[in-house]
């Protein structure tokens, strides 16, 4: 097949190209290539009579339909993927020898899915969640997988509880409720009784678990990882995804209600995006550490539940990924991709942390019984772009036609090939770490404070991220039914914050903890979002508009948004055209009906002179919604007197405006700003 090839950035889509099938305008056939000449009745024995078993077309189209699902996957069903491309800024010889960090010319291809963890494959995209954020590279030395996830620490310190956190958090087995939520009795009783879990935790109900789009999340390797260069020399490394938009949230109340208006909000934003020509872009970092500073921490940076704080080990970019194609289809790309963290090349490997180490295990053994067999590298979007040969064979659907008389190794029939390349010739050799130890199930006293990263979490937040946090607790132990279990939770972040404990307690009708409270002052910046990029671009703005409108100033102000990177969407009564005073006329894209102000960054009302009751009342909840979820408002025109009506006129982040200039540069800064957190909600 394809893969005596050289690596470019078009060779993945070269490779792919091979296998896509475009049926359209061809005739049908059976998969025997036989033409089919009715494919709406079955054969019968008379009009009136029984089908025949001797229907073979009839066989086959109802055997593949019986057997078109596979499993999903057990966590992260829920997935969105596009095609892309990597580059390196600058060499990272001196830290790795893995060729795609080497040339600052290479674009490497890469494959992206980002995914919920917990909920079934139909499930919402808004709830609340880890988001996975798994980065195939498609290298000329192999493929080398990134599979993380948007939050930098995990839930557990150790593979082997691995099923014991996905059981506790999925739905229970009793009822199969709730569906993609963890604010249920099992879950909570897990976090209370694992204590390791507090970190993620606080992460978990931070903003950071209701992202506003994929576009605008980071993404962390989470474990450390090794860097090798090519002279054995080792660094541990930890990886960021960093998003050029910034990274931006939604607030609960919203991600709650596009959960029913758009359950597709992740994967339409992603997929419009790419559609649009708006290509996705983040930024490769990383924290690299040299191997005699391992100890020099309070914590281990073993240990998947701590940071590396970003203020004590920087953050070096190093490349970017833009993500410039959509999947041609879901299934045979987004679903039967296969990722695994041990898929590395070399000048890349692994570190002792205990996660890692199960992991290492569990990918490819899920992969088996989900895509069927050992074969699955096989599939068009799992293949690298470099030869591969090796002496492994059959297997259920195997493609590969394997020539010749050998398969194994050692042999002299065949030149003793393929054989094992040197590490000079490129050869993966396992950094050569020196290992003394007993075998014991246990786990190092350095892996024991729970707390204090918890508590640094807490302390680096901005007080509106404060308050979300506690009104998540609120929310998620308002939903769990067991008051042990609740207890339990409030007594557990009483390590953290006492404060925030005793407010949680109140709110759920616990018993306020008295012990407990935390000394740590530290706080680590750059895990809070009040401090990230700011920008408007592709912010999407629903302008709420009628007939009679005032032409030349409202186009005036619709392009200058657009310049800005803005997005307008028209809403209006009904679609067709809108007309205004001067005959300009206006597609409306979307009916007060068919869009909800949840699905908009922002609220532009301009009105028009003929506006019915009606009209004003739908277009008084647009703005109300908007406003209690804190975006930005724009009006001019009637929509003045709207905002006027509705006394919000000298809200934060609402703008009014008369001249058109000013308007618009005060209506982008806003929209940059992303929610105006101070604004009192009526
Ligand atoms: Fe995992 C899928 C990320 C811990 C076992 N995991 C999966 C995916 C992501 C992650 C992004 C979706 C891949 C895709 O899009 O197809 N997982 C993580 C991160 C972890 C983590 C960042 C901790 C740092 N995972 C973890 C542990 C285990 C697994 C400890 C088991 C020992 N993960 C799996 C899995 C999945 C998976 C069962 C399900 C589907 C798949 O692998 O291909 O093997």
């Amino acid at each position: 097949m394809t893969n005596e090839r050289k690596m470019n950035s078009n060779s993945k889509q070269e490779q792919l190209e091979q296998f896509r099938v475009n049926d359209q305008g061809k005739k049908m056939t059976t998969n025997q290539g036989l033409k089919v000449s009715e494919d709406e009745f079955s054969l019968k024995a008379g009009e009136r009579g029984p089908t025949l078993m001797e229907d073979f077309h009839f066989r086959e189209k109802m055997t593949h339909f019986d057997h078109e699902r596979i499993p999903e996957r057990i966590v992260h069903a829920r997935g969105f993927a596009a095609h892309g491309e990597f580059q390196v800024y600058e060499s990272m010889k001196e830290f790795t020898k893995a060729k795609f960090l080497q040339d600052p010319t290479v674009k490497t291809p890469v494959f992206v899915r980002f995914s919920t963890v917990a909920g079934s494959r139909g499930s919402a995209e808004t709830v609340r969640d880890v988001r996975g954020f798994s980065t195939k590279f498609y290298t000329e030395e192999g493929n080398y997988d990134l599979v993380g996830n948007n939050i930098p620490v995990f839930f557990i310190q150790d593979a082997i509880k691995f099923p014991d956190l996905i059981h506790a958090v999925k739905p229970e087995p009793h009822n199969e409720m709730p569906q993609a939520a963890s604010a249920h009795d099992t879950f909570w009783d897990f976090v209370a009784n694992n204590q390791e879990s507090a970190h993620m935790i606080m992460w978990h109900l931070s903003d950071r678990a209701i992202p506003r789009s994929f576009r605008m999340m980071e993404g962390f390797g989470v474990h450390t990882f090794r860097f090798v260069n090519d002279q054995g020399k080792a660094h541990f490394v930890k990886l960021h995804w960093k998003p050029v938009l910034g990274v931006h949230s939604l607030v609960w109340d919203e991600a709650q209600k596009i959960a029913g208006k758009d359950p597709d909000f992740h994967r339409r934003d992603l997929w419009e995006s790419i559609e649009m020509g708006n290509f996705p872009e983040y930024e490769l970092g990383v924290q690299l550490l040299a191997e005699e500073d391992e100890f020099k921490f309070d914590f281990d940076i073993l240990d998947p539940t701590k940071i590396w704080p970003e203020e004590d080990v920087p953050v070096k970019i190093i490349g970017k990924m833009t993500l410039n194609r959509n999947v041609d289809n879901v299934f045979a790309e987004t679903e039967q991709v296969a990722f695994h963290p041990g898929h590395v090349v070399p000048g890349i490997d692994f570190s002792n942390d205990p996660l890692l180490q199960g992991r290492l295990f569990s990918y490819t053994d899920t992969q088996l019984i989900r895509l069927g067999g050992p074969n699955f590298h096989e599939l068009p979007i799992n293949r690298p772009v470099c030869p591969f040969h090796n002496n492994q064979r059959d297997g259920y659907s195997r493609q590969t036609i394997n020539v010749g008389q050998v398969s194994y190794h050692n042999n002299s029939l065949a030149a003793n090939t393929p054989s094992p390349a040197t590490e000079a010739e490129g050869g993966y050799v396992h950094y050569q770490e020196k290992i003394d130890g007993r075998k014991v199930r246990a786990r190092s006293e350095s892996f024991k404070d729970h707390f204090s990263q918890a508590t640094m979490f807490w302390n680096s937040m901005s007080q509106p991220e404060k308050e979300h946090i506690i009104q998540a607790f609120n929310f998620e132990l308002g939903k769990v039914k067991s008051k042990l279990v609740q207890q339990q939770v409030v007594d557990m972040f009483a390590n953290v914050n006492l404060e925030l404990a005793r407010t949680v307690a109140v709110a759920i009708g616990a018993v306020p903890p008295n012990a407990g409270g935390s000394d740590i002052t530290k706080s680590s910046p750059a895990v809070s979002q009040e401090n990230t990029k700011k920008l408007p671009n592709t912010r999407k703005v629903g302008i709420i508009i009628g007939d009679d409108f005032n032409g030349a100033e409202v186009m005036t102000i619709l392009a200058a948004l657009q310049a800005e990177g803005v997005q307008p969407e028209i809403v209006s009564e009904k679609l067709g055209k809108l007309k205004a005073l001067d005959g300009t006329e206006l597609e409306v894209n979307h009916t007060f009906l068919t869009v909800d102000p949840v699905l908009f960054d922002a609220i532009y009302a301009v009105g028009g002179t003929a506006e019915s009751k009606k009209f004003y009342k739908d277009a008084a909840y647009f703005i109300h919604e908007a406003f209690n979820h804190y975006k930005p408002i724009g009006a001019t025109h009637e929509g003045k007197q709207w905002l006027e009506m509705e006394k919000m006129t000298n809200s934060p982040g609402v703008v009014v405006g008369e001249d058109v200039n000013e308007f618009v540069s005060a209506f982008v800064e806003a929209i940059a700003a992303h929610r105006h957190w101070s604004r009192q909600i009526v």
